[in-house]
């Protein structure tokens, strides 16, 4: 992977990274540029600020933002950059995560938080639709997602193991 960043991924927390890691661990193997930082609505405002105001000009295409419980994070880095949000919804002890989802996904009308599903699938899927907005202008890329959406098609084919009752 070479060059500048295209995909920012932020986290509330460094507990968030379990999850988050799922995102990183797909960026890579498209072959995304990406940077991943702990950046905390709460804790590190000043920090959450800086990022996001700089996120366009540093050539950032979609930012990534994972965080759990009162999660403000996707929806205040929004607030603060024309970069495309996607939140992932990280799985809350308390709540099993239904806190961080209704937290990122209810935001009002005027600043948009593209929401995925609670957890891994929600990272890994925040990847992959990061992928493809940023494939908009890359045709490579576009060429290598198509070749993991096959190859992830194939394995469900090939995988004749009997379903046992
Ligand atoms: C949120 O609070 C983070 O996104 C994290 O999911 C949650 C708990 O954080 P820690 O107390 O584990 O640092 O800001």
């Amino acid at each position: 992977m070479v060059g500048p960043p295209v995909v920012g991924v932020i986290m509330g927390s460094r507990s968030d990274w379990e999850t988050m890691a799922h995102a990183v661990r797909t960026l890579e193997e498209l072959g995304v540029a990406h940077e991943a930082r702990v950046v905390s609505a709460h804790r590190t405002p000043d920090r959450l600020f800086e990022y996001a105001e700089t996120a366009q000009r540093r050539g950032l295409k979609v930012i990534i933002a994972g965080a759990g419980g009162a999660a403000h994070l996707p929806g205040m880095c929004a607030a603060k950059t024309q970069v495309p949000v996607l939140g992932v919804p990280v799985q809350s002890k308390a709540l099993n995560g239904l806190d961080s989802l209704l937290s990122i996904v209810q935001m009002p009308a005027g600043v948009p938080v593209g929401t995925l599903a609670i957890g891994r699938a929600g990272a890994i899927n925040a990847a992959l639709l990061a992928t493809a907005i940023v494939a908009n202008g890359d045709k490579a890329l576009a060429r290598r997602l198509a070749n993991w959406r096959r190859r992830q098609t194939q394995s469900v084919l090939d995988d004749d193991a009997p379903l046992d009752p």
